[in-house]
Order: structure tokens, then C-alpha cells, then sequence
């Protein structure tokens, strides 16, 4: 079992800009990360293994529905808390924070504002409390960056609609209680449907073999003439921004989240450069070692200004889906290069499970990919500035 030692750099005093709810949200999840999260996660991503103890746990940080209103079980949070706890969780790992950014962002989010008032009453307090775990279903095998192509269809069969299709790299999957399914009508029009595990038809064989994200559980979403009541079609808004409606939200998560993997890298680089001794001195000593660390807390400061404004600007309600793309690829990338350096600072030591960096790496490779890829949130930057679409 590792003993976690995270210390939470603050170069330029971010924390003078939080208000105190922020710090104890904040603090309240690092507390429970430090106790719940790192004494287990390494065996649980050896093993390729969700850890499903910790869902109450989670819960209870108020990482399932951040900002949902409490009326509906939510913890009634600003975006600034909602980011903090990212933060926080994906310190610990980017797998468990995918959990939380699926549950919160990806099924209670669309439910809350696409949903009817049934359904919120529903769903949402179960999955708050994570009596019910959620997946979201847009990829497809031959639809990945471009879901607008995607050929999962259902059609009105009078009392029900029939359902067919298949969904591929889905988180959570292999538990989820509930699918927030992205579908075509008859007019190829897209919808968002609540499918429920045990509907007949629907099976979700998890996805073996992953290198990266292995505490988190991946797998398809098959609907083999699914029968889905009307009732669960979600009824406020359709067409592909609906689905990405809601990736605005999870990838401003993970603007955040991205932070603290890079955070937990730095800092364990910066404790084992300072303790390593190598041609008499600590390698911390050394101007190659001081480049790489000096360049590391310069990049972690700077995308933490840069989520904190974009927290400002969604908290008023202003920030753009293109200002989100730009965080998330920024501070994703970002991450990555810091867990690759910080690997090197600690030379064979960096491979090994005994240190949390080369698993922040293998799980940043996944981060860098999933809510749009590296390149699609550079042409999304591009088509913004320049009102070219290069897609
Ligand atoms: P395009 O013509 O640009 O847009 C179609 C409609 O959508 C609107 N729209 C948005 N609405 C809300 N938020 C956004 N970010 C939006 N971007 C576009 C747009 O205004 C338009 O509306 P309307 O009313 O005019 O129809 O669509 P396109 O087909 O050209 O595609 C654009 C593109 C490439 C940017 C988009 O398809 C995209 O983002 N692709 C990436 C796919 C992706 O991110 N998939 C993620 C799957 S989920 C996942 O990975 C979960 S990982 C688990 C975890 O989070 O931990
Ligand atoms: P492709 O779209 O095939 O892209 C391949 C390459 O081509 C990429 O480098 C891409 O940037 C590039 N490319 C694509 N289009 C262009 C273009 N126009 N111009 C230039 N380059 C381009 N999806 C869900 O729906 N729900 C989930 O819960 C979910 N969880 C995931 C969990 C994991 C661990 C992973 C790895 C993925 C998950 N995904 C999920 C899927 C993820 O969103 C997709 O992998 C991602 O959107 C990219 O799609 P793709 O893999 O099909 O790549």
C-alpha cells in the first residue's frame, strides 16, 4: 500500500482567488483521495478493475452532480467547486475521475436540462447518491470524432420505441444501471434515450486489454431490437448538439481534472529530486533536473488561471464551447508532457507502481482522446478564429 505524501502546489497563491466554500469542497475531496483513493488505486489498475467501494465515497464529495440543484439530490455547487473536485479526484486517478465526470456531466446533466420533470424525479437523486451508475453512449465503431454519421436508429413502434444499434468505448459501461443512449429517428434526427440494464435486447460486454484507464471500467452498448417506452426519450432537445451540450460540460471537467494528475506528477518528481543522490549531491541540485521541474510548475500554474477564468466565465454563464476546447486540449496536453518528464526525473524508479506517474501517464493517453481528440479541439480553435471549418 502506497502512502500518499501530495502536497498541492500553489505558485501564485491561487488560493487567495477561491471563496472558503471552494477550499473546503476542495479540501473535503483531497482529504477523501488522500485516504480512500491512494491506498488502492494501484492494485485496482494492476488488476484492471474498477474499485466499486468507493462509489458511496464519491457520493459523498458531491463529485455525482456538482452542480445539480440539491432538489434533486445534487450537491447545488458553482462551476469553480464542480472543477475543484475534478481536481481532486483526477489527482488520484483519471479513471476514478472519468466515473464521476460520466455520472455528473454525461447522465445527470442531460437529464436535468433535457429531461421532463419525471424523469429528473426519477433518475437524478438515485444517481446523486450512486444508487444508480450511468454511461453515455456516443461513439460508435465507425463514428468517433464525426458522431454526427452515426447509424444507432430507433423508430416509433406505437406504445414503445425499437431500438438497434451499438455503442463502443464506453465508460462504465459494464455496471452502468442506466445508458444515455445518442440515437436517429426515422428522419435522422438525433435523440437522447434512457435505456436501462435488464431491457431486453441490451447487453454491455466490457472492453479487456487497455493499457491505460484500467481502474476504469470500458466497455460496448449493443441494442438488439431494444424495446424503450416512450417515456424515456428525452424530450427538450435534439440534434447533435444535445449530446454535445453535454461534453461542454464533461470536458470543462476535465480542463480541471487534468491539473491534478499533473499536480501529483510534479510533485512526487520534485520529492524524489530532492531526495535522490546521484555524483554526490541531489539530483534537484542538477540544472538539467531544475529545467524540467521549473518548466513544470510554470505550466501547472498556468492552466490553473486558465481554468479558474473559464470557471469565472461559465459561473456567469459566458464561457464559449470553443473556450472550453481550448482548455481542455491545453491543460490535457499539458498533463501529458508532465507525467512523461516527471517519469524521467525518476529515472527506472518512474516505471514502477510504487510511484502514481507512469499510471497518470498511461491514463493521460486516454484523456488526450476521448471528449474530442487533441486535433479536433485544435480545428474547433481554428473554425472559431478563423470561420473556416477544417473538419
Ligand atoms: P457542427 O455542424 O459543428 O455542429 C452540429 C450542431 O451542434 C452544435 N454544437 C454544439 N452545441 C453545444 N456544444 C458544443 N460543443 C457544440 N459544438 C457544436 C452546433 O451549433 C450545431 O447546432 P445546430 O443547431 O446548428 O444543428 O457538427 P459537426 O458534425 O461538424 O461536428 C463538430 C465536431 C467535430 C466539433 C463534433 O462532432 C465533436 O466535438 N466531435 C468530437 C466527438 C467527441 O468529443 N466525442 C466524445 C464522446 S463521449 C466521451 O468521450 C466520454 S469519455 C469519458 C469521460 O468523460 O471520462
Ligand atoms: P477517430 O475519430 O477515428 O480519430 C482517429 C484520429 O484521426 C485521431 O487522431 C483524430 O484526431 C484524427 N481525426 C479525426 N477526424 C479528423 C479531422 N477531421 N481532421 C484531422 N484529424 C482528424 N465515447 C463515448 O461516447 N462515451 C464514453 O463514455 C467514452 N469513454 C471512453 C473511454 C476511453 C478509455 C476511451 C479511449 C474512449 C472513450 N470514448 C467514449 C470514445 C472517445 O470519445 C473517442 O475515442 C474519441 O471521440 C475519438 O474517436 P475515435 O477513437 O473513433 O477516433
Amino acid at each position: 500500500m502506497r502512502t500518499d505524501l501530495f502536497e498541492a502546489p500553489d505558485y501564485y497563491n491561487i488560493d487567495d482567488l477561491l471563496s472558503n466554500e471552494h477550499k473546503l469542497v476542495r479540501n473535503a475531496a483531497r482529504t477523501w483521495v488522500k485516504r480512500t483513493v491512494s491506498p488502492i488505486i494501484e492494485t485496482y489498475a494492476q488488476r484492471a478493475e474498477f474499485p466499486k467501494q468507493i462509489l458511496s465515497g464519491l457520493a459523498e464529495i458531491g463529485a455525482f452532480g456538482p452542480y445539480i440543484p440539491t432538489a434533486y439530490g445534487g450537491a447545488g455547487l458553482d462551476q469553480i467547486s464542480y472543477g475543484l473536485i475534478m481536481q481532486e479526484i483526477e489527482r488520484g486517478d483519471s479513471g476514478v475521475r472519468s466515473t464521476a465526470s460520466v455520472q455528473s456531466s454525461l447522465v445527470m446533466y442531460p437529464i436535468y436540462t433535457y429531461g421532463n420533470e419525471a424523469q429528473r424525479k426519477k433518475y437524478l437523486p438515485k444517481l446523486a447518491t450512486g444508487e444508480f451508475i450511468g454511461c453515455f453512449g456516443l461513439t460508435e465503431p465507425n463514428h468517433g470524432s464525426n458522431p454526427s454519421g452515426m447509424e444507432t436508429k430507433f423508430k416509433d413502434h406505437g406504445d414503445h420505441y425499437l431500438l438497434n444499434g451499438a455503442k463502443l468505448w464506453i465508460s462504465n459501461a459494464p455496471f452502468a444501471d442506466i445508458a444515455i443512449v445518442w440515437a436517429k429517428n426515422e428522419e435522422g434526427r438525433i435523440h437522447g434515450l434512457i435505456v436501462e440494464r435488464g431491457m431486453e435486447g441490451f447487453s454491455t460486454p466490457e472492453t479487456h486489454n487497455k493499457w491505460s484507464l484500467r481502474a476504469s471500467a470500458t466497455g460496448e452498448l449493443i441494442f438488439d431490437n431494444v424495446k424503450v417506452p416512450k417515456e424515456n426519450l428525452l424530450p427538450n432537445k435534439n440534434g447533435l448538439g444535445a449530446p454535445l451540450g453535454c461534453l461542454d460540460s464533461a470536458r470543462y471537467g476535465i480542463a480541471w481534472g487534468a491539473i491534478g494528475a499533473a499536480m501529483d506528477c510534479y510533485d512526487t518528481a520534485l520529492r524524489y529530486a530532492k531526495e535522490r543522490i546521484q555524483f554526490n549531491k541531489p539530483i534537484a541540485a542538477k540544472q538539467l533536473q531544475q529545467k524540467k521541474l521549473a518548466e513544470m510548475i510554470t505550466e501547472i500554474t498556468k492552466a490553473q488561471l486558465l481554468a479558474l477564468r473559464l470557471g469565472q466565465l461559465k459561473n456567469e454563464g459566458k464561457a464559449t464551447s470553443a473556450q472550453i476546447s481550448m482548455a481542455k486540449r491545453n491543460n490535457v496536453a499539458m498533463a501529458l508532457k508532465i507525467a512523461r518528464e516527471a517519469r524521467q526525473v525518476l529515472g527506472a524508479m518512474g516505471i514502477s507502481g510504487e510511484y502514481s506517474i507512469m499510471r497518470h501517464m498511461m491514463n493521460l493517453e486516454s484523456v488526450i482522446t476521448y471528449e474530442g481528440t487533441h486535433d479536433i479541439h485544435l480545428l474547433i480553435t481554428g473554425a472559431d478564429i478563423t470561420g473556416h471549418s477544417a473538419f
